[in-house]
């Protein structure tokens, strides 16, 4: 895999960030390429429009994008690039997040947005269906990804509980 992002990780506010680190470090786990940057719906909407129109020449394969509240950067950014769309609803303050999901989740029939869990699960599951996407075309991604899943399901199964 080249060092060329694959994926793009956006979110509207520095604020995200923590959430959507879960995205970051989920992808670098599996070495895929990606870039993290802040591009706002409502507060750089032009920078928006330039990131999304110009994602698909970029290289990238999907998008990432966590927005919290009015959470209008998803599909917007699904209305400017056919790239698959991945939403990542932050949890807001005043709504614990309720006001992101369905900001994010119910788009008009004809551009889909996949919505993600609030929060950090969100943002992790998120960056697995970006590998899984990826994993279609690359085989050793494909190996990684299976691995991943068995070591989870060990885990589970390694699992013991305190007596009481
Ligand atoms: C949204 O507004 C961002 O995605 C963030 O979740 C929320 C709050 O932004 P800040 O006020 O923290 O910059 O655009």
């Amino acid at each position: 895999m080249s060092d060329k992002p694959l994926v793009g990780i956006i979110m509207g506010s520095n604020s995200d960030w923590p959430t959507m680190q879960a995205a970051a470090k989920m992808l670098a786990e599996f070495d895929v390429p990606y870039e993290a940057r802040v591009v706002s719906a409502h507060r750089t909407p032009d920078l928006m429009f330039v990131y999304a129109d110009s994602a698909r020449e970029r290289g990238l394969k999907a998008i990432i994008a966590g927005a919290g509240g009015a959470a209008h950067l998803p599909g917007m950014v699904a209305a400017k690039t056919t790239l698959p769309v991945l939403g990542v609803p932050v949890q807001s303050k005043a709504l614990s997040g309720q006001d992101s999901l369905l900001s994010i989740v119910q788009m008009p029939k004809g551009i889909p947005v996949a919505t993600f869990a609030i929060g950090e699960a969100g943002a992790a599951n998120a960056a697995l269906f970006a590998v899984a996407l990826l994993a279609n075309e690359d085989a050793a991604l494909a190996e990684k990804l299976a691995a991943f899943r068995a070591r989870q399901t060990q885990a589970v199964l390694d699992m013991t509980l305190d007596p009481v």
